[in-house]
């Protein structure tokens, strides 16, 4: 039983940088099922790919996903952010179900209707300086490296995860207007459309923000804090922590193992009675009778056994 949902939106993955956290991705799209799925953009980091190709089996792992829940019936729209800029000239085309679009509408389940885009486009340094980006995004690697190796450490001793990136970038963001301008942009462009919200993704930082008849939902990143968001039938929106929805679907999904394992320790000792009553001797049988007397296999002979 996975988590239902009717839409999730999921951004900055940025596979193919060190930094991501594809592993753990991975493992959230394996616990939902939704009737549609938007890449919200920066998925795959094609500027650090073009440095240096990095590309691990967990990476590859986030793709086959994607493409199994393509096969189950998801609806998968891309939208590509600036990091992987190249998939921006196959606007309109479709790539094994996934549709490539610069920007989507979505209708929500309560009939509100958001606007869906990286978000890029409306940070004046990505527009105005490929070279000021490329070389934030270049200490935001090595901040983020750094903060591989913190945690590596403050997991030795015992700690806890605690992210200096995002702590840093929450100090400059009282230093600066940066973000809270971006978030500004966006919604004064939703209200330009006249929609209901916009959800975004690009600068790492998952929010709610409700701005009078607009709301603004950004979707945060698989880089450091691992969210989501996700919109249930009744077309509610809501952030998640991926860590948080992986860790309670596989506590329930032990449990119902548990559950079976018993159902069939039952089922065990009911064939057992049964053939007590008719009188088949199982320490005497060898292998290949037992085998014909039970055709389903090792297991159900081992728990008739014990
Ligand atoms: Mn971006």
């Amino acid at each position: 039983m996975k988590l239902k949902y009717r839409t999730v939106f999921i951004s900055d993955i940025h596979l193919g940088s060190n930094g991501s956290q594809a592993k753990e991705a991975a493992k959230f799209l394996k616990c939902v099922d939704c009737e549609k799925l938007y890449l919200v953009g920066d998925i795959i980091d094609m500027w650090r790919l073009k440095q240096r190709w990095y590309w691990p089996a967990e990476h590859n792992e986030v793709v086959r996903r994607i493409l199994k829940m393509i096969k189950r019936g998801t609806e998968v729209v891309f939208v590509p952010g600036n990091h992987d800029e190249a998939a921006r000239q196959y606007y309109g085309l479709e790539f094994g179900g996934v549709k490539v679009e610069p920007f989507v509408v979505h209708d929500g389940g309560d009939g509100k209707r958001y606007l869906v885009t990286h978000g890029d486009q409306y940070d004046l340094v990505v527009k105005h300086s490929r070279f000021l980006s490329v070389l934030g995004s270049v200490a935001y690697e090595w901040l983020i490296r750094i903060n591989t190796w913190y945690n590596k450490c403050r997991a030795l001793l015992g700690y806890k995860y605690w992210s200096v990136s995002a702590y840093m970038k929450l100090k400059v963001k009282h230093a600066c207007t940066f973000i809270s301008r971006f978030e500004e942009r966006l919604i004064a462009e939703a209200r330009r459309q006249e929609l209901d919200g916009v959800i975004c993704g690009h600068i790492h930082h998952s929010d709610r923000i409700e701005d009078e008849d607009v709301v603004y939902l950004n979707c945060g990143d698989w880089v450091e804090s691992c969210t989501a968001i996700v919109e249930d039938s009744t077309g509610r929106m809501e952030i998640v922590n991926g860590l948080d929805i992986v860790q309670e679907w596989e506590i329930e999904k032990e449990l119902r193992r548990k559950e079976k394992l018993a159902q069939l320790e039952m089922a065990g000792e009911c064939a057992m009675d049964m053939a007590e009553e008719l009188d088949v001797d199982w320490e005497e049988d060898d292998e290949e009778e037992g085998e014909m007397l039970l055709p389903m296999g090792g297991r159900w002979r081992y728990l008739l056994k014990k």
